[in-house]
């Protein structure tokens, strides 16, 4: 398989978890974003949204959306799994990574962030957008398993909930936001980051950190 990501890319950074989780391998093939090698025609031709992660798998299938990607994987490589069986467990688990995949990251991703510098904001007003969207979802994500004992974010092991919360509290921290105000999110990336797969999946690890 193939991965087209950016060691910086927190939907990428899913992915690499969930690929590190189910013991998978993949060549990993850098687009840097900050040099718009997402909107290279060739790379349009595989992910016409111009966003990664991509996943193409070996018979040359070409999968795009980080929740789809691992989802397939889940499908496709049950063991270990990323979801129970339980359905209500599964759709509250999906709801939380929905929390963050869909309400949240997309705010504050790099082109969202680029069109509010071109309608005028400033750089402050900027990183204070983005440090808003990432702490209200981390506060709804911190109220939605506030009764969940752990230490993961749904249990004893890690589902796709850890698997996008991890990278997130990534970037809040980047746009300096106080995690501190989210003692259960916190103890879930803390039993999370013991695990050799997300210790393995972290930007600083890929061969395209700077
Ligand atoms: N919902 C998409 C989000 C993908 C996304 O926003 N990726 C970012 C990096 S984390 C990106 O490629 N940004 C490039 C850009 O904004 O131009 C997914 O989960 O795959």
């Amino acid at each position: 398989m193939k991965l087209h990501g950016y060691f910086r890319s927190s939907a990428s950074y899913r992915v690499r978890i969930a690929l590190n989780l189910k013991g998978l391998g993949a060549d990993h093939l850098p687009h840097h974003l900050r040099k718009g090698e997402q909107r290279d025609p060739a790379y349009l031709a595989l992910n016409p949204q111009g966003l990664v992660p991509t996943l193409q798998d070996d018979q040359g299938a070409i999968i795009t959306q980080s929740l789809a990607i691992i989802e397939w994987l889940e499908e496709t490589d049950p063991e270990p799994p990323l979801l129970p069986k339980d359905p209500l467990r599964r759709a509250k688990i999906r709801a939380f990574a929905m929390a963050l995949a869909c309400d949240t990251h997309p705010l504050q991703n790099l082109k969202v962030l680029g069109r509010l510098r071109q309608i005028g904001l400033s750089e402050e007003q900027v990183t204070e957008w983005a440090a808003w969207a990432n702490r209200e979802g981390l506060s709804a994500c911190e109220t939605l398993i506030a009764d969940e004992p752990g230490p993961f974010c749904f249990g004893a092991k890690p589902t796709i909930a850890d698997l996008c919360l991890v990278p997130q509290l990534a970037n809040a921290r980047r746009f300096g936001v106080e995690v501190a105000a989210f003692p259960r999110l916190l103890k879930a990336e803390a039993a999370a980051k013991n695990l050799k797969a997300f210790a393995d999946a972290a930007p600083e690890r890929q061969p395209d950190a700077e």
